[in-house]
């Protein structure tokens, strides 16, 4: 059946009526180093923030990847052959998707995000673009178990998960996290992801620190969240942008530093902070082809094709669950 040319999609929303964040940024301050979670950057304004550093010329992950997406979506589609689910998890924009689906002809997309609205915006853009494609939106966060009961048995779901955004889990929550996706796309279904490369570090160090400051602006958006959402008193001012690349861990590291002593309070709780204090923010682990095939084979994968720029920045796998 056609569907009609109109912005039609299926929205479930799997949020938790009171959000984790409160318990999250608490049971983060009680910890040294402080931290909070990544996956709170992207309220409305930090979703905002991060599509303006993929725009940013430092920032090479997102043109690398929709360059190889463009190039290579012909041979991603032979693989996966047409009529699957095709799941995105932490789906943004769905941009990155829109390069797939003429050439892997779904019977339904179905992108996940924690950030509603965007989510939203982003279904209904899809849906009245492709009217040949069912789209199931799901409000959601995806590091917790989510139920997709829509999915007939039948189907055999591609998960698709770009951006690199693997990088933002340690590796054995990395593993954990991909033998999730694993268990929904179930046997014989496949994983096509995005891996960004271990490399040069002046390249790496840039990418996080762009000289317009975008990416300082995202970091410090959390604490303007905080403020916001969970009644704090964070001095913007007072906290200032680091980044670097930790190439022992293998990771770029993301960090808000106090610039000086100051007290801060949040919701009633109070926490002190000397100069050169840090609240960690962000991992973004950079693997080798290898590296990161391990990782997918302990979670349940096997390794069908891997495609690279000539630069070798960024990597493109396609795996199948064993
Ligand atoms: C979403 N994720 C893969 C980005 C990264 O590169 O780790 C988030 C980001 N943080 C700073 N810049 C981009």
């Amino acid at each position: 059946m056609v569907k009609a040319v109109t912005a039609d999609y299926r929205y479930y929303n799997e949020l938790p009526e009171r959000g984790d964040f409160y318990r999250e940024v608490i049971a983060g301050f009680s910890q040294h180093p402080r931290r909070i979670p990544p996956k709170y950057f992207y309220d409305e304004e930090g979703s905002r923030l991060f599509e303006s550093i993929c725009e940013q010329p430092e920032y090479y992950p997102t043109r690398t990847e929709i360059a190889l997406l463009e190039r290579y979506a012909g041979e991603v589609g032979a693989l996966v052959g047409s009529g699957c689910y095709l799941v995105e998890p932490g789906s943004g924009s769905c941009e990155k998707a829109r390069l797939l689906l003429d050439a892997l002809r779904p019977a339904a997309y179905v992108p996940m995000d924690i950030s509603c609205e965007h989510l939203r915006a982003a279904a209904a853009g899809i849906a009245a673009d492709y009217p040949w494609l069912d789209v199931h939106a799901v409000c959601a966060d995806i590091t917790r178990e989510v139920s997709l009961s829509f999915i007939p048995e039948q189907a055999k779901p591609v998960m698709f998960y770009p951006g690199s955004s693997i990088g933002n889990f340690d590796p054995d929550d990395a593993v954990e996290f991909l033998a999730c996706l694993a268990q929904i796309a179930g046997p014989g279904g496949g994983l096509l992801i995005g891996v960004d490369l271990k490399k040069d570090h002046a390249i790496l160090h840039d990418a996080y620190n762009d000289a317009s400051g975008v990416t300082a602006a995202f970091n410090l958006n959390l604490l303007q969240r905080v403020n916001r959402e969970l009644q704090a008193d964070f001095n913007i001012d007072a906290f200032e942008h680091f980044a670097a690349y930790n190439s022992v861990a293998g990771r770029v590291e993301m960090h808000l530093i106090s610039t000086r002593k100051q007290t801060v309070n949040i919701d009633g709780h109070r926490f002190a902070f000397n100069a050169g204090d840090s609240i960690h923010t962000e991992n973004s682990y950079k693997y080798t082809q290898d590296e990161f095939c391990v990782l997918a084979q302990q979670a349940g994968f096997a390794s069908c094709a891997v495609w690279t720029d000539a630069d070798r920045l960024f990597s493109l796998h396609f795996l199948r669950v064993r």
